[in-house]
């Protein structure tokens, strides 16, 4: 019998076209669907949990553009923020109020960051970052983790989480070996490993670090690290730098840092701050940022930076997030959903490891609990492939990959986690039977 899968015949048809402009068919290389041998699915809209593809197909979705739709696909408020915005103009070039607006909800959300400047991805806001770190400083290192993922500036794809891990391509063709030679690589989660390489090189500028790692799956820090690497860096003088883009705003208002009562010196926020739009940010305390230009030395520009409707988009957003009770309901959502995939799984003799922090979840195909990337890398992912396609099969949409992160939205409801539950079960019970 043919399964949807095999249906999807506009999908096969689109990439196929896709494939003769798109390098790969595709934006971005997860999207193409390498890691879990089957067709891209190719959307055509997007409803509160929902999406629909052009064969007309609707899924649950727990991509969420990676993280960005904590409300969901197309909330009605954050739509007419954008309309209303986009009938006074798409882009000026000169300061908007809109975007004053936005950068007090981020001073006020995070304790750690008094100025901001917007940009526009999350990659944008790290590379930023590093070089404000460098520029303050007057070092050149920068320590990573193995396995977290920062994106794609040169210096940082080394042994990068992500699309990186999921192509098998620990670190990318074209980087430099003099800038990959300013990286130190520590794995997550291993206190005693930063140190050392604080002790061994005397010239590291920042330490940056997902606080919650998203790109290795989900990999929660140890009781004690996020502290632990502030201790650290305060003693070695070491700017400490959360990249928060997938986990501001997604974990809690005030991100990871408010969760954990650990404040960075740098925070990097994109995806939830921008509602779904192209909009990234970095903040912190007054006495570095004001190195940025032009106010200080440090250069950092961008044309689109601060967009009128990515402002919109992000303040409708914020809005609808500022009073905590989408928290309260993420948390109970995710966690029912949490619980029941553990039981899920169970059922049969499939090893799965479920991690979640808030509405960041995800499923590991390994029998041990994954704490870095490199127990992350021993995952069954064959067993994931098949749990992906199977969940496919029956409406569900995950991202294409053992190591990214599941996200629920404020649209996911009780009859969405438990449809999802269920399909869970018979997906666990295909790798069962696959194995
Ligand atoms: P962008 O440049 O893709 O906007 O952001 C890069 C980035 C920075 N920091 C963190 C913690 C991130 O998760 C990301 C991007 N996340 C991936 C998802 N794992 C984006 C998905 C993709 O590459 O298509």
């Amino acid at each position: 019998m043919l399964t949807q899968i095999d249906c999807l015949a506009k999908s096969r048809q689109a990439f196929e076209r896709a494939c003769h402009s798109l390098v790969g068919g595709v934006n971005s290389p997860v999207r193409a669907y390498k890691a879990v041998g089957c067709v891209p699915i190719t959307v055509r809209s997007g409803c509160g949990a929902q999406v629909t593809d052009i064969d007309g197909y609707t899924y649950i979705d727990y991509v969420a553009s990676y993280g960005p739709l904590i409300l969901g696909h197309a909330p009605a408020s954050v739509v007419t923020a954008i309309s209303q915005a986009a009938a006074n103009s798409m882009s000026f070039g000169m300061p908007t109020l809109a975007e004053t607006l936005l950068a007090e909800r981020v001073c006020d959300a995070v304790d750690s960051i008094d100025l901001v400047r917007f940009v526009n991805s999350g990659t944008e806001a790290v590379m930023s970052a590093i070089r404000l770190a460098r520029g303050a400083t007057g070092h050149t290192k920068v320590i990573k983790c193995a396995g977290c993922y920062h994106g794609h500036s040169d210096a940082l794809l080394v042994e990068a989480g992500s699309g990186a891990t999921t192509l098998g391509v620990p670190s990318s063709a074209g980087v430099p070996a003099q800038i990959v030679s300013t990286t130190l690589l520590v794995p997550f989660n291993d206190l005693e490993a930063v140190e050392t390489a604080l002790q061994e090189h005397d010239d590291v500028a920042a330490m940056v670090v997902e606080p919650i790692a998203g790109n290795m799956g989900c990999v929660p820090p140890r009781e004690g690290y996020l502290q632990g690497l502030r201790d650290i860096c305060n003693r070695h003088q070491v700017i400490l730098i959360f990249d928060e883009v997938m986990t501001g705003f997604r974990v809690a208002y005030g991100g990871a840092q408010a969760l954990y009562g650990v404040e960075a010196d740098l925070t990097c926020l994109g995806k939830v701050l921008g509602g779904g739009l192209p909009c990234a940010a970095y903040g912190g305390r007054e006495k570095l940022m004001q190195l940025v230009a032009p106010q200080g030395p440090v250069y950092q520009a961008g044309t689109l930076s601060g967009n009128p409707l990515a402002m919109a988009a992000g303040l409708a957003t914020l809005d609808a997030l500022n009073d905590g009770r989408a928290y309260e309901q993420l948390e109970t959502s995710s966690r029912r959903l949490e619980h029941g995939l553990v039981q899920a799984a169970s059922k049969v003799a499939v090893p799965v490891q479920v991690a979640r922090v808030g509405s960041m979840l995800c499923c590991f195909f390994t029998g041990k609990p994954v704490i870095n990337y490199e127990q992350a890398t021993q995952c069954d992912t064959q067993a994931f492939a098949v749990f992906f396609r199977a969940m496919l099969e029956q409406g569900l949409i995950l991202p294409p990959s053992q190591f990214e992160s599941w996200f629920v939205s404020t649209a996911h409801d009780a009859d969405i986690i438990d449809r999802t539950i269920n399909a869970a079960a018979s997906a666990f019970e295909a790798v069962d039977a696959a194995s």
